[in-house]
């Protein structure tokens, strides 16, 4: 079997050089990425007795993203995405707290990680309503803590809307009644601290105690790539096992996985130290102009509208009047776009690789649909 033929094979696939991808919150890696990545496939920091400067690179980029988010000695991992980081946080909370606190006070429109990790653990979701704005209630929020709540999870970058929850109310609640809160910003930990104005969300809070954020999203890293990052140190000591037989002697594993990629650490290091914080910046400055734009544009069309006004790069596409919002998806698919669908709009995600151009194909296609479906109406 030659690789021409696998790449034959695999062909009929959507890549992100296509042009043709406009749902998903990843995106092409970074090409210093790719070529980090490369080099150091084979590293395993499972095995941290092999790879010790990878371990120190690590701790590194912890500490970088710790400054990021407003904290000077943080602990964390490098995980493979943000899945795993939700996960290890709520393990984190569950062991910190008292046996009986099993609930997890959470927004309805939490991402699925934390179902699974509500499954594993033995948890409960509270799912609290969003009001108009998508966020969650914290009024109802507040209600709903009692003698059983072990954590809060407050959302920077939702799933379906990229919208920030008020984390900062949701800190007040934490610290009033001395509960565990999670940030989950696998999105927005990319993308808000380079948004002028944008909502707080990270360890300046005084309650927020972990942080998702994930390089394999607006971190322009390799898949697989998430950080889990924890206040302080002594935070994620519970998730400690001690490892005695390999090869440096003694390993502390914190994970989910035992073999680690060693590559996605280096990757997501070296795209970081590349770009700097100035990089990302201008990275962030250029899809929301993006953004900007196609906003204006999906308001201009008579049949669509944005369910909401987006608080970073993605944007929820809903049909107005009598239009059929499966019909309408159904129809941009067969035009081979590849978007996500919600129950209410199409959750455009205006990620790096999406540029000016596909957006005008994407839009002048929507409007010949909707022409299409009033001429037959
Ligand atoms: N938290 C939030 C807020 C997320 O949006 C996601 C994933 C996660 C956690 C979990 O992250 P991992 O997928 O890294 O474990 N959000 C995307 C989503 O479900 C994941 C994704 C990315 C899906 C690219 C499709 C895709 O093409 O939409």
């Amino acid at each position: 079997m030659k690789l021409s033929q696998l790449r034959k094979r695999l062909s009929g696939d959507h890549n992100f050089k296509g042009h043709t991808i406009l749902g998903s919150m990843c995106t092409e890696p970074h090409k210093i990425a790719v070529k980090t990545f490369k080099r150091f496939l084979s590293t395993n920091v499972g095995d941290p007795g092999l790879f010790p400067k990878l371990i120190e690179l690590e701790k590194d980029y912890i500490k970088s993203l710790g400054q990021l988010l407003s904290c000077e000695a943080p602990g964390g991992s490098v995980v493979s995405g943000g899945s795993e980081a939700n996960i290890l946080a709520m393990w984190t909370a569950r062991n910190r707290a008292q046996k009986h606190k099993r609930e997890v006070i959470i927004s309805e429109f939490c991402h699925f990680s934390f179902d699974k990790a509500a499954d594993l653990l033995g948890l409960t979701l509270v799912k609290i309503p969003v009001g108009s704005d998508y966020k969650i209630r914290t009024d109802l929020a507040r209600k709903a803590v009692g003698e059983n709540t072990m954590a809060i999870v407050g959302i920077a970058g939702t799933t379906g809307l990229g919208v920030c929850d008020p984390i900062s109310e949701l800190s007040e609640i934490a610290v009033e009644h001395n509960i565990y809160l999670h940030v989950d910003a696998a999105f927005g930990g990319f993308v808000f601290p380079f948004i002028n104005g944008s909502s707080k969300f990270d360890f300046s809070l005084p309650g927020v105690m972990s942080i998702t954020v994930d390089p394999h999203k607006m971190g322009r890293a390799v898949i697989q790539s998430g950080c889990i990052i924890f206040r302080e140190k002594e935070i994620e000591e519970s998730l400690k096992i001690d490892v005695s037989y390999l090869s440096g002697g003694r390993a502390i594993n914190r994970s989910i996985l035992g073999t680690r990629s060693g590559a996605s650490i280096a990757a997501s290091w070296m795209v970081l130290n590349y770009l700097g914080y100035d990089g990302y910046r201008k990275n962030v400055q250029n899809v929301m102009k993006l953004t900007d734009w196609f906003v204006n544009e999906v308001r201009s069309i008579k049949g669509l509208g944005v369910k909401v006004q987006p608080e970073c790069n993605i944007v929820g596409v809903c049909t107005t009047g009598d239009i059929n919002l499966k019909d309408l998806i159904r129809e941009i698919r067969k035009c081979g776009w590849a978007v996500s669908e919600w129950p209410d709009y199409i959750r455009i995600a205006v990620m790096p690789h999406v540029s000016k151009r596909s957006l005008v194909k994407f839009l002048a296609d929507i409007k010949r649909i909707l022409e299409f479906f009033s001429v037959n109406n």
